[in-house]
């Protein structure tokens, strides 16, 4: 059996491998409470505000959040715009366990949260108000307005080269020494502050039993037109998991890893033999053959195989793995990242 590990995206992930640890370490342990645990623990920082309540609103000033987990292909669930709950990734797991659905979306996943007993609650926060009224301000043409002159940011969480002293990446031959052999990311929190943006929360976790799970949890990109969904609730896109061939996550701007299917992908080339380092790049090298990127573009994907190694590749610096098992709590540069 694989030994236990748990697997988050971008550097807030330490909250999330932290929160879903306990619930994954020892003979009882359940990879799919501790993929839960991790993501709800993301989602209830307030500090976070790409996930979860106090997530960035839409351009009317509203949050949705998305959210998807997942153990097989006969085996997940997903919500997407939820507008009155702080958790759902909970409400993904509920329609996985008690429905014969897969995503609900929207009044229909409020809807669904109520009935389950789930307490609804305010999503916009005083900060991510202030936050909208600001980027409002600033762009008073497009506020509410659902034509495309305004593509949303995606979120750039923990900058570039120049802001990191540690940065030692370079382009994948050179960088990707070997797989797990990834560079552990030595700067202290202090310098990957929390309150700067971060994407998707995605969680890839492996227990005692060998039992994979994976989930993902985001309010999607900041001031997105109003009923924008990205990645994360598509099965297949913001996450895959198959127990035979593996698992993988997606995060960054969800439009670029839909368009080719990116967690399924990673998996299925797992499936046919490809190492996770191997499938996790040859995804990242798909998006960029088939979109004109801008400077302000990012995605990245975690790749586990069942035995338990893995591997993250992205398209550019900023983005890190936060890794936890018995022996290892840190967070680490992705093996391959194509461009500068
Ligand atoms: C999305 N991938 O909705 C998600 C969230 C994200 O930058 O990563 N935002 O596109």
């Amino acid at each position: 059996m694989p030994e236990p590990i748990i697997l988050a995206t971008w550097s807030f992930g330490k909250i999330a491998t932290a929160a879903g640890w306990p619930y994954l370490d020892g003979p009882n342990g359940s990879s799919l409470d501790a993929v839960e645990r991790a993501c709800r623990a993301v989602e209830s920082d307030l500090e976070v505000t790409s996930v979860g309540r106090g997530g960035l609103p839409d351009r009317c000033g509203e949050v949705s959040l998305d959210a998807s987990i997942m153990q097989s292909p006969a085996r997940c669930g997903s919500v997407c715009y939820v507008r009155r709950f702080e958790h759902p990734v909970s409400i993904a797991r509920m329609v996985m366990e008690r429905l014969h659905v897969v995503l609900l979306a929207g009044d229909g996943a409020d809807r669904f949260a109520l009935r389950q007993g789930l307490t609804p609650v305010d999503l916009l926060t005083d900060n991510a108000k202030a936050k909208w009224q600001e980027w409002a301000a600033e762009h008073p043409d497009l506020q509410c307005r659902d034509d495309a002159s305004y593509v949303p940011p995606s979120n750039h969480e923990e900058g570039s080269r120049g802001d990191c002293p540690d940065f030692r990446g370079g382009d994948c031959p050179d960088f990707r020494a070997s797989e797990n052999g990834t560079v552990p990311f030595t700067a202290d929190d202090e310098f990957l502050p929390h309150n700067r943006h971060h994407d998707t929360v995605g969680v890839l976790a492996i227990d005692s039993s060998g039992s994979l799970s994976g989930a993902c949890s985001t309010s999607g990109l900041p001031f997105k037109p109003p009923g924008r969904v990205g990645d994360s609730p598509i099965i297949g896109h913001g996450l895959y998991v198959d127990p035979r061939r593996g698992a993988a996550v997606a995060t960054g701007n969800g439009e670029l890893i839909m368009g080719v299917c990116g967690s399924f992908l990673a998996v299925e080339l797992m499936g046919r033999g490809a190492s996770p380092a191997d499938a996790a790049r040859e995804v990242i090298e798909r998006i960029a053959d088939s979109y004109e990127l801008v400077a302000e573009d990012q995605a990245a994907i975690i790749a586990v195989h069942p035995s338990g190694r893995w591997s993250a590749a992205a398209l550019r610096p900023g983005y890190r793995t936060s890794v936890r098992t018995s022996t290892r709590d840190e967070m680490v540069e992705p093996d391959c990242m194509l461009l500068p």
